[in-house]
């Protein structure tokens, strides 16, 4: 999964831009990336690496969203993933992950022009999860991701001054999974294209709460920080153990085990 890219290079916000709280880090990076034509090198050499890899993306209008999705299908993503979501983009239509309108026009109009599978990352920051993720299956995606980061400020005492330099960021790590769960449970009982649990995973129960909940997969991302890249193995074969141990065959004989009545 790529760091978000977007229509044009951004050197993102000034720092400080994350900050370790307890359970978990803020961030308010400002999505600094080299644009999606700056970074169309980089995904041809990862395709040399013989594993998946999944454009995160951004943009402002449809045209842009379709003209993203394009160039990073034609580079060799094998999926795309949709960034409506980012916590920290002020009055800019970043965050059309608030409006089920855009979410289901721009998810239609990306897959018009996708070669690859469309994932919708959603954003915590709503009334409704429930009712945006319906307007992303709605628009034709191939997943849904949920979520991004939860929009949360940090004040030092000493300074009297917010930490961050954007005062809000987004907050990702332990602290974030049983607001991200609550959302995977919820869109679970609401769609039938697959979830992509995100927020807190960071070792191997943390990935199978997820997947009881009803997602088919998870993204680490803060888990990184705590674990090292190890954590992605570890959690693999954490997984494997669990199903082993409670006499299931496969990852696909719990997801959304915990819905039973
Ligand atoms: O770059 C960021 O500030 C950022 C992004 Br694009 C995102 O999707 N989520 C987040 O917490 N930070």
């Amino acid at each position: 999964m790529t760091k978000s890219l977007g229509p044009a290079a951004r050197p993102g916000h000034i720092n400080p831009t994350v900050v370790e709280v307890e359970g978990g880090f803020l961030n308010a990076m400002g999505l600094p990336n080299p644009g999606v034509e700056g970074y169309l090198e980089e995904l041809r050499e990862l395709k040399h690496w013989g594993v998946p890899v999944v454009a995160s993306f951004f943009a402002s209008t449809v045209e842009e969203f379709q003209s993203g999705a394009k160039a990073l299908c034609g580079a060799g993503a094998d999926a795309l993933e949709l960034n409506l979501s980012c916590p920290n983009v002020g009055g800019e239509p970043g965050m059309c992950a608030a409006d089920v309108i855009s979410v289901e026009r721009v998810t239609a109009a990306v897959k018009q022009v996708a070669k690859s599978p469309v994932f919708v990352k959603l954003s915590p920051n709503v009334t409704d999860i429930v009712g945006i993720a319906v307007a992303a299956e709605n628009g034709g995606a191939d997943a849904i991701t949920a979520v991004n980061t939860l929009k949360a400020m940090v004040i030092d005492a000493d300074f009297r001054r917010p930490v961050l330099a954007n005062v809000t960021g987004g907050l990702s790590g332990p602290a974030l999974k049983p607001v991200a769960l609550r959302c995977v449970w919820e869109i679970a009982e609401a769609v039938k294209v697959p979830i992509i649990g995100c927020g807190g995973v960071s070792n191997w129960r943390d990935a199978v709460e997820y997947m009881l909940a009803g997602a088919t997969a998870v993204e680490i991302g803060t888990g990184v920080m705590y674990e090292g890249l190890e954590v992605y193995g570890k959690v693999n074969e954490g997984i494997a153990g669990y199903l082993r141990e409670n006499g299931f065959g496969s990852v696909k004989e719990i997801v959304g085990l915990a819905h039973r009545k």
